[in-house]
């Protein structure tokens, strides 16, 4: 499958709101779940989606991917790799996605074909929490090497966040990184995210994280 290149220039700024409603409307319209999946830039993001798409394919969950990337289509290229649609979007020095980027991604998507879209957002702590793109479920990505006290450095992120996965947990021993303390610091800013620990180099919960995302993809569809 050959992956397609989106180059983005404009800013519609000022529009993002409404196109995220608009996108909320066709994700309803075609029954597909989104997820908006955040975090720092190498916190694990394309490499948990690596382990993650194995497990939604077994389960029969027919999945697409937008990728989202200041430069380059080096993610694009890591997903691909399963046989899956993939739409790479470039966006030109903005330090995250805005909806009408998703827009575009959508718009080469086999839509009628698809149970879910996972949006991996450009790698940044702070911005994508501030767009809002009118996908489902935003998930925030952290991992034990960037300490324990991100949660109440970055809060928007984490506050939004119905899912925090903290990755890197193979790790542990070579960091100092207390996982209850990351937990309390987690609780501050949100007293309800569900959290799952993992590793994308080990697989160590994937199957877990998997099981919890088909389960919100299949009370999406009953709702
Ligand atoms: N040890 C370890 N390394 C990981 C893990 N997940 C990702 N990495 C490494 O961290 C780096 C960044 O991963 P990547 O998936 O590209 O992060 P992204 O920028 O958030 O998409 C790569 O070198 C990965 O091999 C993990 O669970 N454990
Ligand atoms: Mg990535």
């Amino acid at each position: 499958m050959t992956i397609k290149r989106i180059q983005i220039g404009e800013n519609l700024f000022a529009k993002n709101d409404e196109i995220a409603g608009e996108n909320a409307k066709i994700f309803v319209e075609n029954q597909i779940f989104s997820i908006n999946l955040m975090g720092s830039p190498g916190s694990g993001k394309t490499a948990i989606l690596e382990k993650l798409i194995p497990e939604l394919i077994n389960n029969g969950i027919s999945c697409g991917v937008i990728e989202g990337d200041i430069a380059g289509s080096f993610d694009g290229e890591r997903i691909e790799r399963f046989g899956i649609p993939v739409v790479q979007i470039n966006t030109g020095g903005a330090c995250h996605l805005e909806a009408h980027m998703i827009r575009k991604g959508i718009e080469n998507l086999p839509l009628s074909g698809l149970d879910m879209v996972i949006v991996e957002n450009v790698g940044n702590l702070v911005c994508p929490a501030e767009f809002k793109l009118g996908v489902d479920f935003n998930i925030t990505v952290a991992s034990v090497t960037e300490g324990e006290e991100k949660p109440v450095k970055y809060p928007l992120m984490y506050s939004i966040s119905e899912l925090i996965v903290l990755n890197k947990v193979d790790l542990l021993n070579a960091v100092e990184f207390r996982v209850e303390k990351f937990k309390e610091y987690v609780r501050q800013v949100n007293v309800q995210a569900e959290l799952i620990n993992v590793s994308g180099k080990t697989g160590e919960n994937i199957k877990i994280l998997a099981e919890y995302i088909i389960k919100k993809t299949k009370q999406y569809e009953k709702s």
